[in-house]
């Protein structure tokens, strides 16, 4: 049999290394048969593409199986209903343990988006116009997400702990005609009013013709007479049919933001036909899913890993997916290994900023569960450092669970570098080899590809991907520059890595202005922009600094106008400042009160010496010499010290 197609089967059925880099080798040097092999054998489709890829390095477009047709929903609920109806698609746990949880089976699930996409139409929502989701982790959230792609609208997800002013940005910058909310949500001890906050986003978003509010708190709401609707009304009356869109393969399914290192937040597109292919396809490989296993990620919808790993990934492939309303320390910090128990999890996926501050707690949170059903332990969203490795590998999966540590981005839409549990052999700290298809470099700073083993670089990829992004939502300029400007012709990460002696990967951590504090990602400039609205504020910079829990914490370094104030009472104001217009999350850690920052003579900040000097690296500063005031790095080393 030809080898590619033995090799594809079903997916693929890779049981040795060998096997795996010898499809490795293949799928990198034909990625395209390698995906039109996954895509024709594992999907269901209306009409197949007539195109597998067109690739316009000039104007950096790409499009996968141009021509085809399909729409996602059939492919994670309808195709599964004849074998799989009654199995269970969704298991909903509350925030409140004792709060009975829901199993929504195939058959239910289906039943669920349809009626919500008719709630949709019966809202003047179609094929094309934005939607924005504000929900907690509740079932609605995920029903919503495929009410929308079932009729071929494009969901905005935004994270429901960010602010009413990001929530305008967001809506105000994909045009969202409609939001689906509702009253409250639950976090731990912690009840928040979410539609509140949506109300407040509205003032300043006069697009919005329909607010859709489930109720999940009972919460008493304000009601803004036709613009708001209670969902559970509107679900009464919905028929439980509803034909889904036919869509075109390039069509998009969504957009998500990430914030940028400069300016507002960038809104990732992503198209439906590829999107579908490699969310699917890394899902089964990366986690090894075999039918009747439970899977479950911890993240939250509202960023990409739960866009792509606790919905579309699991539900194309017919797997039961865990929905966990709640946080990792309520009521206790053995919530987690409580839930592993309780549904015999046996792939587990979070975060190394949940695995540190679990590793923090009495290990007897850990050791009162039994935790044997567990076959796979996940990594994501930050560099695992080798301590939380060996913890996770030791305690979690008892050294018998291979943990694969996976590295990707919104923008890649799927998982692009992690091991095969059972193939590939893990390495604490490595994110090992990219999966088929994915072609990895390493650049330096000249802007030349590093040939070779044992080496560090900028990292790049080299050769599109089913699943990556295609544009930033209403500005390709800026898609343009942000990915494809540093590298000819290839698509740069912002990420650094290096490259061991057999060609294992380890990814560093941002080589640009982004920092990410307890797996969320932060733009530096937009926190910056905040606190520059301080009245007594002349210019700031912000940097993270390694810290033990949170992976990364942040710091500001500021030059007041006004020097009579009170500093403690100006901390505090700075930070709520940055807590009404980003988030809590991007609240500072550290502020410093300085003369000046080191900038360059053509005005750039070096934020280097910032980051040097908070991570306590005071001798290894670098060349300075192209300071505009040298000087100002003592007084700053001094501030430093002050809090060290
Ligand atoms: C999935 C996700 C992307 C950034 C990325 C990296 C960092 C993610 C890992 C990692 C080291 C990992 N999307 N990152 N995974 N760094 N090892 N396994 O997190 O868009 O929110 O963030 O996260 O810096 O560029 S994201």
């Amino acid at each position: 049999m030809n080898s590619l197609k033995a090799l594809t089967d079903s997916y693929y059925n890779v049981d040795s290394l060998e096997k795996y880099i010898d499809l490795n080798r293949i799928s990198q040097s034909d990625p395209e048969s390698f995906w039109s092999t996954i895509a024709e054998r594992n999907f269901s489709w209306r009409k197949k593409w007539d195109k597998v890829l067109d690739w316009n390095k000039e104007e950096s477009t790409v499009k996968w199986f141009e021509g085809a047709k399909l729409n996602i929903t059939e492919n994670c609920i309808d195709r599964h209903l004849a074998s799989k109806g009654d199995k269970t698609a969704i298991i909903w746990e509350s925030n409140d343990p004792t709060e009975a949880a829901q199993h929504i089976s195939y058959k239910e699930l289906s039943i669920r988006v349809n009626k919500m996409a008719n709630v949709l139409k019966n809202n003047g929502a179609k094929k094309g116009d934005r939607i924005c989701i504000y929900l907690p982790m509740i079932p609605e959230l995920s029903v919503a997400l495929l009410a929308c792609a079932r009729i071929g609208a494009i969901h905005s997800v935004v994270f429901a702990g960010f602010s009413a002013a990001a929530v305008a940005s967001r809506i105000n910058d994909a045009d969202c005609k409609m939001v689906i909310t509702s009253d409250g949500s639950y976090r731990g001890a912690k009840k928040l009013n979410l539609k509140s906050i949506v109300d407040e986003a509205l003032e300043n978003c006069p697009i919005v013709e329909t607010v859709l509010v489930a109720n999940r708190t009972n919460l008493d709401v304000e009601m803004k007479a036709g613009r708001d609707r209670w969902l559970e009304k509107e679900l009464s009356y919905a028929e439980e049919t509803c034909e889904a869109e036919e869509m075109d393969a390039e069509d998009p399914l969504f957009v998500l933001y990430t914030s940028g290192s400069t300016g507002k937040p960038k809104g990732m597109v992503h198209t439906t036909a590829g999107y579908m292919v490699y969310t699917a396809f890394s899902f089964k490989n990366v986690f090894q899913y075999k039918d009747g296993d439970i899977y479950w990620c911890t993240a939250d919808i509202g960023w990409i890993t739960g866009h792509s790993y606790i919905l579309y990934g699991p539900l194309l492939n017919g797997a039961t997916t865990i929905i966990f309303e709640g946080v990792p320390s309520y009521p206790d910090y053995g919530r987690f290994w409580e839930i592993i128990e309780k549904y015999k999890v046996n792939q587990f996926y979070t975060a190394p900023t949940a695995i540190r501050a679990l590793a923090n707690q009495d290990i007897d949170f850990v050791n009162k569960h039994d935790l044997s059903s567990l076959k796979v332990l996940g990594s994501v969203g930050e560099p695992i450092n080798e301590e939380a490795w060996h913890w996770y590998n030791d305690n979690i999966g008892k050294k018998k669970a291979p943990i694969v540590d996976t590295w990707w981005q919104t923008e890649t839409g799927g998982i692009m570098i992690s091991p095969i549990p059972f193939v590939t052999p893990t390495k604490p700290t490595f994110a090992t080899l990219p999966l088929p298809g994915i072609q990895p470099a390493l650049m330096d700073e000249e802007g030349k590809e590093i040939q070779g083993n044992s080496t560090a670089g900028r990292l790049c990829i080299k050769f599109p991907w089913p699943s990556m992004a295609r544009t930033v939502y209403g500005d390709h300029q800026r898609y343009i520059d942000t990915y494809f400007s540093a590298y000819k012709g290839m698509y740069f990460t912002g990420d650094g890595a290096l490259r061991d002696e057999v060609g294992y990967y380890r990814i560093t951590g941002r080589v640009d202005d982004v920092v990410i504090v307890s797996g969320h990602n932060l733009g530096t400039a937009p926190i910056e922009n905040a606190i520059n609205e301080h009245p007594a504020v002349a210019e700031s910079a912000i940097i993270g600094f390694p810290h033990d829990i949170k992976g990364n914490a942040l710091a500001g370094f500021i030059i007041l106008k006004d020097e009579t104030r009170n500093p403690e009472n100006l901390q505090k104001e700075i930070n709520n400042l940055i807590s009404s217009s980003i988030g809590p999350i991007a609240k500072l850690d550290r502020i410093h009160f300085v003369s000046g920052l080191p900038k360059t003579r053509s005005g750039k900040i070096m934020r280097r010496i910032l980051r040097k000097v908070s991570s306590n690296e005071m001798e290894n500063l670098g060349d300075t010499s192209t300071l505009l005031d040298p000087s100002i790095v003592d007084e700053i080393i001094e501030k430093v010290k002050e809090v060290l």
